[in-house]
C-alpha cells in the first residue's frame, strides 16, 4: 500500500468513513492554533470541522508546532487531512477531519508564524502547548530568567515561546491598526485564560522595559484591549501507536501517517468573550458560559487528579494502561476515596452534579479500547499536580479536613520518579525538573526531609500556611512506599482490608 490520504485520494475511501462534506478550497483561515498535537486534533479541530460543514467557512485553522516538525511532516503531504478514530468497547468509528488548512513549524520559520498571526483574517488564537510551556516560576509568576524568555525579549522578530509570538503579533497588529485576536487557552491550567493573560502582561512589561524610545507600551494594551476567555477542554487522547497506524491504513485502504485515537466523550466549556467574533460552537455541543471556573475545577480535580493518581499508582503496581490500573480493586477503591476527598473542595453553589460526573469518569477510565498509557499521563507531574491535587489538599486542610488520599498521590509521584532506573525503565516518563529531581532523589534523605525538599523544588504550596502539614502527610505515605510499595501505602489507609472495602 503506498497511496496516502490527501485531497485527491479522499474520494476513494470506503463509504463507512465520514469525510468533510464541504469544499475545503473555499475555506478561509480564521484561527491560528499553537501546539497542533493529537489533543488539538481530537478536540478543537473536530468542533471547528463541524462548523465548517455548517457553512461557517471563514474559520479554517493554521496549525503551528512550536518545537518539532513531526506533525507538519506527517500532515502536509496529506493536505492537512487526518483520521480521527473514536474508540470504545462497541468498536471504532472513523472520521476524516478537514479543518486544518496548513501547518507551520515555528523554529524553522518564525517569520511565517508571525505573518499568520498578523493576518487580519485571524480572529482567534487557540493554544494547547502543555502546562510546562507557560514557563511559570515556582511562585506562579512568569519565569523571566528562562533562557527562551530571555531569547524572546532580545529577538522580537524570531521568538521561540508562545509568549514571544503572541506579544510580537499583538504589537504588530496594533501598529497596523488591525484589531487584536482573541486568545483562547485550551490547556489544563486553573483559570487558564486569566493565567495566560497575566503571564503575557508580565512578558509585555519586560519587553516594555527594554523598548526603544518612542515604542508604544504593550503591557497596558494587552491588559485592556485583548480578550483571554478561559475554557475547559476534555477528551482522552492516547498517543497513536504503530499498531493504530497499521489498523487504520487497513480500514482506509490508504495510509494516514498520523491518525488520532480518542473516545466518544468530548466536552468544551468556553467563556463567551470574543470581541472579534467566533464560530457558532454552541450549535455543535460547546457550552458557552459566563464563568468557566467551576467546570474547570471539577475537571482538573476529579478527572485529571484521578488520572495522575491512577498513573503513578498504576506504574508502581505494574499496570501499563489506565483501564488495567482502574480494574485493580485497590486502585479503584483508592480513586473512589480520592473523589470523595476532592468533591467538598469544589464550589458548592454552581450546580455541579459531581455524582453523575464521577460515574461517567469511571466508565471512561474503564474504556479498554483506548489503552491509554499510565506513562503518558505520568509525564510532567511537577507541572500538573499543583492544580490537580495540591490545591484540593490545601483547601481541605484550610477547612479542617484531612487530605490523606490526595497527599498519597504526591507521594506516589515521588516514589514513581524514584523508581525510574529501578523497577521502572530509565526515562519511562519525564519531567522538566528531572535533572534536579533525580539528583535529589539519589541523595537518600530521610523521608520528611525528602518530601520537604521536593516541595521546595517544585514550588508546591509555596508560602501557604498549610504547607508544612501537607508535607507531613506526604512524608508519611512516602515512608510506606519505601518500605512496602503501594500495598503498604494502601494498607495504611485501610484499603484492601476486609474493613476497608466497606466504604
Ligand atoms: C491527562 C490528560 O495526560 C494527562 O495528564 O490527565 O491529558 C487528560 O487525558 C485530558 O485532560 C482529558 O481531557
Amino acid at each position: 500500500m503506498n497511496s496516502r490520504l490527501s485531497s485527491t485520494t479522499i474520494a476513494k475511501l470506503p463509504g463507512t468513513i465520514a469525510i468533510p462534506r464541504y469544499d475545503r478550497t473555499t475555506v478561509m483561515p480564521g484561527i491560528v492554533h499553537l501546539g497542533v498535537g493529537a489533543f488539538h486534533r481530537a478536540h478543537q479541530a473536530a468542533y471547528v470541522d463541524a462548523c465548517l460543514a455548517d457553512d461557517e467557512t471563514d474559520w479554517g485553522i493554521i496549525g503551528v508546532s512550536l518545537r518539532s516538525p513531526d506533525t507538519r511532516d506527517a500532515l502536509a503531504p496529506q493536505d492537512g487531512l487526518y483520521t480521527l478514530a473514536i474508540r470504545d468497547g462497541a468498536g471504532e468509528q472513523l472520521q476524516v477531519v478537514g479543518s486544518i488548512q496548513s501547518l507551520l513549524v515555528a523554529p524553522e520559520d518564525p517569520g511565517a508564524v508571525l505573518a499568520a498571526l498578523t493576518d487580519p483574517r485571524i480572529r482567534i488564537v487557540t493554544l494547547t502547548i502543555t502546562e510546562k510551556a507557560y514557563l511559570r516560576a515556582a511562585d506562579g509568576t512568569l519565569d523571566g530568567a528562562h533562557p527562551d524568555i530571555v531569547h524572546d525579549l532580545a529577538n522580537r522578530g524570531s521568538p521561540k515561546t508562545a509568549h514571544g509570538f503572541l506579544a510580537e503579533a499583538l504589537a504588530r497588529r496594533r501598529a497596523a491598526g488591525t484589531p487584536p485576536f482573541t486568545v483562547l487557552c485550551c490547556d489544563n491550567l486553573p483559570a487558564n485564560g486569566a493565567t495566560l493573560h497575566r503571564l503575557l502582561i508580565e512578558f509585555a512589561k519586560l519587553r516594555d522595559a527594554l523598548a526603544n524610545a518612542g515604542d508604544p507600551a504593550l503591557a497596558s494594551y494587552v491588559a485592556d484591549d485583548v480578550a483571554f476567555p478561559s475554557s475547559m477542554v476534555d477528551r482522552i487522547v492516547p498517543a497513536t501507536t504503530d499498531a493504530d497506524r497499521a489498523r487504520i491504513a487497513q480500514q482506509l485502504g490508504i495510509e494516514d501517517a498520523w491518525p488520532v485515537m480518542t473516545e466518544p466523550f468530548r466536552q468544551w466549556v468556553v467563556e463567551d468573550r470574543f470581541p472579534a467574533g467566533r464560530p457558532a460552537w454552541e450549535k455543535f455541543g460547546v457550552t458557552m458560559v459566563e464563568d468557566v471556573g467551576p467546570f474547570e475545577d471539577m475537571k482538573l480535580r476529579l478527572l485529571n487528579g484521578a488520572h495522575s493518581g491512577i498513573a503513578y499508582l498504576g506504574l508502581l503496581s505494574g499496570h501499563a494502561t489506565v483501564d488495567r490500573a482502574f480494574a485493580d480493586p485497590l486502585i479503584r477503591q483508592f480513586v473512589d476515596r480520592l473523589w470523595a476527598e476532592a468533591v467538598p473542595t469544589l464550589p458548592q453553589d454552581a450546580g455541579l452534579d459531581t455524582s453523575a460526573y464521577t460515574a461517567e469518569l469511571a466508565a471512561r477510565f474503564s474504556n479498554t479500547a483506548l489503552a491509554h498509557r499510565t506513562a503518558q499521563i505520568a509525564n510532567d507531574g511537577s507541572q500538573k499536580l499543583p492544580q490537580r491535587i495540591v490545591a484540593s489538599a490545601l483547601a481541605r486542610l484550610e477547612a479542617g479536613l484531612l487530605p490523606e488520599h490526595l497527599s498519597l498521590v504526591v507521594a506516589a509521584w515521588i516514589a514513581a520518579c524514584a523508581a525510574r532506573g529501578g523497577t521502572l525503565p530509565e526515562g519511562h516518563f519525564t519531567d522538566p525538573l528531572d535533572a534536579a529531581l533525580n539528583d535529589l532523589l539519589g541523595r537518600n534523605l530521610p523521608t520528611a526531609e525528602m518530601a520537604a525538599a521536593v516541595f521546595d523544588l517544585a514550588g508546591f504550596a509555596k508560602g501557604h500556611a498549610e504547607r508544612q502539614r501537607l508535607v507531613e502527610f506526604v512524608a508519611t505515605h512516602l515512608a510506606c512506599f519505601k518500605q512496602g510499595g503501594p500495598a503498604l501505602a494502601f494498607a495504611a489507609l485501610g484499603i484492601g482490608d476486609k474493613n476497608g472495602t466497606a466504604e
